[in-house]
């Protein structure tokens, strides 16, 4: 982009009445995505360029909606710092270089809600330091930065059956892809809505994660490359194990993978079904010619049985759909008593009792 000398001037001059607070040194690895320094929280970031293929990363955490300007001061080297701007799935928003001569920006109003951000700085000046200034600096949030602290997965895990598992969310699991036919297979419980979210880690490769489930039958998935951060979303219809398939297109691949939120991802199968619970209450109602016993809904429930007991002697289990049940006054004998219970697949919950003459 090329910007007028007067223009130029006036950024400068700008420059000079800019508050500076301490620079964010590099901190080398910081070659990766998932290596970045951060959230940066100084107004101006630092660091060197040490080789031809040396890349920095830099994460920042930056408050709803700023008009955010990156400013590329000049190096007064022969080479140029390449320096742009990516959203938080590292997915490239704008970039500018740097001049000997005059500072460069790159200008951008963040998206509603805070979102994290991410800056590369790359480049053949190879020989001067670099500096970035980030303004408003009151717009750098603070917070965690990207997970270091990782679990490694180990092989063989080549099919559904060798599924490493189950796996835990909110846990930043990594493996590799080493032969040209590695495949990586995880199993994890999930019983709401999760997200599977990855990112290539080596190799200059292409991972992909396809989510199975218990049939072993497609549900779907994602794939990352270099630098970029992908999603995979699924909501299950109830408590069900998946299995996760972790490939690449060349041998070598890395890859990093994480499931959320940690409330959707047990550790365990669903829990073994039970009995109805018991009945919250029972009642009755009388008219001229008939007494109704009635009672409310017992949760697991499918149907009721209902039976009446006279001293020591009980009528048989009569199985009815209703939450109700009517006989008629006339022969009902002194000191009857109409006992109810829920049913479902396992069996009979408790019985809940009521007099009825
Ligand atoms: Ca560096
Ligand atoms: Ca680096
Ligand atoms: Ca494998």
């Amino acid at each position: 982009m090329r910007i007028g000398r007067l223009l130029a001037m006036a950024v400068a001059a700008a420059l000079l009445v800019l508050p500076v607070g301490p620079a964010q040194a590099e901190s080398e690895p910081d070659n990766w995505i998932w290596q970045a320094a951060g959230p940066v929280t100084s107004s101006s970031i630092s660091g060197t360029i040490a080789s031809t293929n040396d890349v920095d990363f830099y994460l920042l955490r930056i408050a709803s909606q700023t008009q955010l300007t990156l400013t590329v001061l000049p190096d007064g080297c022969n080479g140029s710092f390449d320096v742009s701007l990516r959203d938080a799935d590292g997915d490239y928003i704008g970039s500018t270089g740097s001049s000997d001569s005059q500072s460069q920006t790159i200008k951008y109003t963040t998206q509603a809600g805070t979102g994290d951000y991410y800056v590369r700085v790359g480049g053949n000046c190879l020989t001067k330091p670099y500096s970035i200034q980030i303004s408003p600096s009151t717009s750098l949030l603070g917070g965690p930065g990207v997970p270091t602290s990782t679990t490694p997965t180990g092989e063989p895990n080549e099919t559904a059956q060798q599924a490493t598992g189950p796996l835990s969310g909110d846990i930043v699991y990594t493996g590799s892809l080493d032969t040209s036919n590695d495949e990586d297979w995880f199993a994890f419980w999930a019983n709401a809505a999760f997200t599977v979210t990855t990112t290539a880690t080596g190799g200059n490769c292409s991972t992909s994660l396809t989510v199975f489930d218990s049939d072993v039958d497609y549900v779907g998935g994602t794939s990352a490359s270099e630098n970029l951060i992908r999603h995979f979303s699924h909501t299950p219809d109830g408590w069900h194990m998946f299995y996760l398939r972790a490939e690449a297109n060349c041998v070598g691949a890395g890859y990093r993978f994480s499931l959320s939120p940690a409330s959707a991802i047990p550790l365990v199968g669903p829990p073994a079904p039970t009995a109805p619970a018991a009945l919250p209450g029972i009642g009755k109602r009388k008219t001229r010619t008939t007494v109704v016993a009635y009672w409310g809904v017992a949760n697991g429930a499918t149907s009721y049985q209902v039976r009446l007991h006279r001293k020591h002697s009980n009528s048989r289990w009569k199985s009815t759909s209703n939450a109700w049940f009517s006989i008629k006054k006339h022969g009902l004998r002194k000191k009857t008593w109409l006992q109810v219970r829920a049913v479902n697949g396992v069996g009979p919950g408790p019985i809940a009792s009521i007099r009825l003459k």
